[in-house]
């Protein structure tokens, strides 16, 4: 009777301990949706350098770049590096858009990084003197 007593009790404190840990520590969970979110952004160079020296994305998501190339006679385009510096040097192309005489217009489609950070951007025809950052959150 006693014994009895003692491990329903041992039962119960199981019980209530795993109910515990289960709901005080859910499992990590990212929140990117299937197929991602879609960012359209416009980026215009124009006098040999970018209207943005910055542009942010979520990450995973779907970008359309409606890239306008208002130099004439001069080639552009969007390429998108892993990392990169102000002197144009950069390392590991995620996306190079094909190069466009100006004045022309043209959308670039890809995927953004799932990984956050700070990423590089330029034209690689003038890789010193059009670059941005990259941001993806
Ligand atoms: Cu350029």
């Amino acid at each position: 009777m006693k014994v009895r007593t003692y491990l329903g009790f041992l039962v119960i404190a199981g019980l209530l301990a795993a109910a515990g840990c289960s709901s005080s520590s859910p499992p990590p969970t990212t929140t990117t949706g299937p197929g991602g979110q879609q960012v359209t952004v416009s980026l215009v160079a124009q006098g040999l350098g970018f209207d943005k020296s910055s542009i942010s994305v979520p990450a995973g998501a779907s970008v359309t770049i409606n890239f306008n190339n208002k130099d004439t006679g001069i080639p552009h385009n969007f390429a998108l590096y892993t990392s990169g510096s102000a002197s144009g040097t950069a390392s590991g192309p995620l996306f190079v858009g094909p190069t466009i005489n100006g004045p022309a217009t043209i959308s670039y489609t890809f995927t953004a990084p799932s990984q956050p950070g700070t990423y590089f951007f330029r034209c690689d025809t003038h890789p010193t003197t059009m670059t941005g950052s990259f941001i993806v959150t």
